[in-house]
């Protein structure tokens, strides 16, 4: 039997729209637009439909994560400083029902203090960080594979 599409829906918060142009030594030089034309590309091959937004502002997020309850199958975040701070997004992403993976560009547990809590990695599926914009592939990638595995799809 043919298998549907994987919707997936890729967030990201927080000065994310910046990347590329300022702090390239933990950010690294590509933009945002270069990781989501990647995730793109990985989703077509895999048979993924990719949509990506981005926001500064917490409350749209949310509504994001809410809509994603009726909309998408998985959702790829990264919540950028709200990771730290922010119940709202927690809450949000209990809320959807729907499974998600945390990504981060820099290894966050190698920096301040501040930065070592994730508020939201607890009702993750699974939290990639790291690896620069490859830690976004890895994460779409494992979230696919999450989505399709026999022990969520046999019943
Ligand atoms: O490493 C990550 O992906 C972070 O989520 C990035 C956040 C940071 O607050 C988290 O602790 C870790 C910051 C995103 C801001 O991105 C910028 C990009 C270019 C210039 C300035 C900020």
């Amino acid at each position: 039997m043919a298998r549907s599409l994987s919707r997936i829906l890729v967030l990201n918060g927080p000065n994310l729209n910046l990347l590329g142009r300022r702090e390239p030594e933990i950010y690294g030089t590509a933009d945002l637009a270069t990781i989501e034309a990647t995730l793109q590309n990985i989703g077509f091959d895999l048979g993924a439909l990719i949509e990506s937004r981005q926001s500064n502002h917490e409350g749209r997020l949310v509504d994001w994560l809410q809509e994603a309850r009726e909309d998408f199958d998985g959702v790829l975040l990264n919540a950028a400083a709200l990771t730290h701070t922010s119940v709202a997004l927690r809450d949000a992403i209990v809320a959807s029902e729907t499974p998600c993976v945390e990504v981060h560009l820099s290894n966050v547990h190698a920096r301040e203090p501040f930065r070592h809590t994730s508020l939201i990695s607890g009702v993750c599926v699974g939290v990639v960080l790291g690896f620069g914009p490859n830690s976004y592939a890895l994460g779409l990638r494992g979230l696919i594979d999450y989505l399709r595995s026999p022990e969520r799809t046999e019943d």
